[in-house]
């Protein structure tokens, strides 16, 4: 990797946003993932290899830390926000057709749950790893599910529980999105969900964190 793909990937996996921000303490002073991002651009390095061999080598670190309980949800948090300003810089790009996505990735708390922290930083994962993430927020009814995988065709869904109660919604949701789009791909998560569950319901995955659906999504790609 060219160091300053190497570079751009550190500033992702210590959520170093840009010179002036002072987290992490061990990177004060240094240009963050805004200005490098910039930098690579302006001396030629593609956009898709700052995307694929930089933002997204650093992303898939954070998962795995996580996943391990090695860092937690603020240096996730900090990562995701220089994710997000690096990408400010390759959205021209994205645009243009230029950066080719994996994919499409539908995703949405089901409906009767307010919980959002742990569906947002799936979303930041997977948007980080290449994908397209189309997030219909909170309390998602089957039909809003339905008529976003009906407009981004070949889309995989998530589905995302945090409430006993509403596992039951989860079910409800899957069996409707299979009745509608009987080959739909449908991965759930949440913390009460379990394989089991995920099993008796009849979706396609699960996964107890971000990084285990990176890895489902990125396998149906492969
Ligand atoms: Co609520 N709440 N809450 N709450 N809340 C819990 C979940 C609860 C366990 C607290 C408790 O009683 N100990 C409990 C549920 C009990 C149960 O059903 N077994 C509970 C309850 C009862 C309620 C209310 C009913 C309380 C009330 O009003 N009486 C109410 C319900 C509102 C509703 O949804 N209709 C309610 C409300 C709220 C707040 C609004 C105050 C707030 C939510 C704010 C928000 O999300 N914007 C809140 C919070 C913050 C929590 C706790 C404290 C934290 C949840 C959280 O964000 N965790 C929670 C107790 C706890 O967990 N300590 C609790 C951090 C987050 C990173 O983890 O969401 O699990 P998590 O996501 C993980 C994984 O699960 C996974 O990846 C994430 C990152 O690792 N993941 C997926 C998630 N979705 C995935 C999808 C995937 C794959 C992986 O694939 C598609």
């Amino acid at each position: 990797m060219s160091e300053i793909l190497q570079q751009i990937s550190d500033c992702i996996e210590f959520g170093k946003i840009n010179k002036a921000a002072p987290f992490p303490p061990q990177m004060k002073g240094q240009d963050g993932a805004d200005e490098l991002t910039r930098q690579a651009l302006d001396d030629g390095v593609s956009a898709q290899d700052i995307l694929s061999k930089g933002l997204m080598v650093g992303m898939e670190k954070v998962g795995v830390k996580f996943r391990e309980n090695k860092v937690f949800v603020p240096q996730v948090l900090m990562s995701a926000k220089a994710m997000s300003t690096a990408m400010v810089h390759l959205k021209p790009y994205f645009l243009s057709g230029a950066v080719k996505q994996k994919g499409t990735f539908i995703i949405g708390t089901v409906e009767g749950d307010l919980h959002d922290i742990g569906k947002n930083l799936v979303t930041m994962m997977v948007e980080g790893n290449g994908w397209e993430v189309i997030d219909l927020g909170t309390d998602v009814k089957a039909e809003t599910f339905i008529a976003a995988m009906r407009e981004h065709e070949n889309a995989f869904v998530g589905l995302s529980a945090l409430l006993t109660t509403t596992m039951a919604s989860m079910e409800r949701i899957t069996r409707a999105i299979r009745e509608e789009i009987p080959n739909a791909k449908i991965a759930v998560g949440g913390a009460p969900v379990t394989q089991d569950f995920c099993d008796k319901i009849g979706a396609d995955a699960y996964s107890p964190d971000p990084q285990g659906l990176v890895e489902y999504l990125n396998s149906q790609v492969a």
